[in-house]
């Protein structure tokens, strides 16, 4: 069953290009709810966590050397089917497949500085929300 929330991060280089604002208005234009926010600065060892599910991937040690790069903004979002809905409001993977109007499609530049991180599951969601953010934070 679909829960309503999902874990979004945005990644280092869309907020060094000033995008936060609007990519912001664009999760709340969508229908998204910021239940929790924060603004941060990735060390090693948290991306390395966050991101250990890649581990073993080619681009490991490029993605953790990107995410610690400049700061981030990591939210938990509330709205019906999140997770799913928000997949399709960032996009593909790759920015040059992304659908038109999506904020990959309308502020990444490659397929690692993609400008957002969407969960892709439920438990990720909650497993990622978690990482970032307390039980007292997360209400
Ligand atoms: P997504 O769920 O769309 O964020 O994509 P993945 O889980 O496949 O990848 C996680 C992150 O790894 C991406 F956001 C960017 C990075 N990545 C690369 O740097 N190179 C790749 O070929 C694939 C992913």
């Amino acid at each position: 069953m679909a829960t309503n929330k999902t874990f979004t991060m945005i990644k280092p280089d869309a907020v060094a290009n000033g995008h936060i604002g609007a990519i912001l208005n664009d999760i709340i234009a969508g229908g998204f709810k910021i239940v929790a926010m924060k603004y941060i600065h990735l060390t090693q060892e948290t991306a390395g966590n966050f991101y250990a599910v890649h581990k073993e991937r080619p681009f490991y040690g490029e993605l953790v050397q990107f995410m610690t790069s400049g700061p981030i903004v990591a939210a938990i979002l509330e709205k019906e089917n999140a997770v799913e809905d928000f997949r399709k409001l960032i996009g593909a993977t790759d920015p040059t497949k992304a659908d038109e109007g999506t904020i990959r499609q309308k502020y990444a530049k490659s397929i690692d500085a993609n400008a957002i991180h969407g969960s892709d599951s439920d438990d990720n969601a909650d497993i990622e929300g978690s990482f970032f953010f307390s039980q007292f934070e997360r209400f």
